[in-house]
């Protein structure tokens, strides 16, 4: 039976890409289960296709996946590509911080991609973006469609990994992508002026192969993501900041609020973790303790 990749997925029809290149429109056998959850198949799944025609099949099985996001939602990527416009619309910091916590806490790799660098007339800004991420190990790529400037630094990242462009609607998670591929296919739209955000143009996840090697998803905009099902001891952890020196807290389980001698406090007086992280990572804190729990 072939076996293959999930790329596309519309309306209860999954597009499998086989192992010999082959590509074909499936529908599903029933419901999966992979630790006694019930799963509908995901674009990224690695999935058993019966054929039923020349370019038709059944999915029959799919296979545990190595990670999985459900916003956007994708099985199997290794590296999140994170991406902000800097200008139209304007940065957000809360938004970023939101999607890097997901994204820990799924243990992918991350790159912070800004966007729309030639829409940027104040270097400083930048900058000090760039410095917050930074002291958080984040790499943080600058991009520009216009001058076509950190396309080459993106490419090497992409190289034969399997990634997911993530981010709000409009930011230019498509245009970018229309640079790296090989012919420029996927649809863009304006942002716009009156609202100042984006037309959720692009309408599905699709996984896309790249001239030079490796596998990336573009995905729709998305816009709050909220801390469902989380627990307040697992949020540190996804703070890069906050991991590496947590240990250094007196208390073991410390949530770095106002317990005495945090190592975390420490670290923001003396300016080695961003305050406005920490300020964020006290925010969804809250929100995870506010969340009905779960029996
Ligand atoms: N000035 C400038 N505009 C850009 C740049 N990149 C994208 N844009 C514009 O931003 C708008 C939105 O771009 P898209 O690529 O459709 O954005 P998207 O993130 O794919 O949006 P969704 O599919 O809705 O999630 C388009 O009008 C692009 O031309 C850039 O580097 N500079
Ligand atoms: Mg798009
Ligand atoms: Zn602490």
């Amino acid at each position: 039976m072939p076996q293959g990749q999930i790329f596309k997925a519309i309306s209860g029809f999954y597009y499998v890409r086989t192992l010999d290149g082959e590509e074909l429109e499936c529908r599903a056998r029933g419901v999966f289960k992979f630790a006694k959850k019930k799963v509908k198949p995901l674009v990224g799944d690695m999935v058993e296709v019966e054929k039923t025609g020349e370019a038709e099949g059944v999915v029959v099985s799919v296979e545990p996946r190595q990670t999985e996001l459900l916003r956007p939602p994708i099985a199997n990527v290794e590296q999140a590509i994170v991406v902000c416009s800097l200008r139209e619309p304007p940065f957000q910091q809360m938004p970023l911080d939101r999607f890097l916590v997901h994204a820990e806490r799924e243990g992918l790799e991350i790159v912070i991609c800004l966007t729309k660098y030639d829409l940027i007339e104040d270097e400083h800004e930048v900058a000090q973006i760039r410095a917050i991420y930074q002291a958080a190990d984040y790499p943080v790529v600058t991009t520009s469609i216009r001058t076509g400037q950190g396309v080459e630094e993106l490419q090497a990242y992409l190289k034969d990994r399997v990634s997911v462009f993530a981010g709000q609607s409009g930011v230019g998670k498509s245009s970018l992508l229309n640079q790296l591929l090989p012919s420029k296919e996927l649809q863009t739209g304006a942002v716009s002026r009156k609202i100042g955000r984006g037309r959720h143009t692009t309408r599905q996840v699709e996984l896309l192969q790249l001239s030079h090697g490796g596998l990336v998803a573009d995905t729709p905009g998305f816009s709050q993501l909220t801390f469902h099902g989380m627990e307040a001891e697992e949020l540190g952890s996804c703070f890069p900041e906050i991991h590496k020196n947590a240990s250094a807290c007196r208390f073991r389980g410390c949530l770095h609020i106002n317990e005495p001698h945090c190592a975390i406090r420490l670290a923001v007086e003396n300016k080695d973790m961003d305050e406005s992280r920490y300020q964020h990572y006290l925010q969804f804190l809250q929100e995870i303790k506010q969340q009905p729990r779960r029996y």
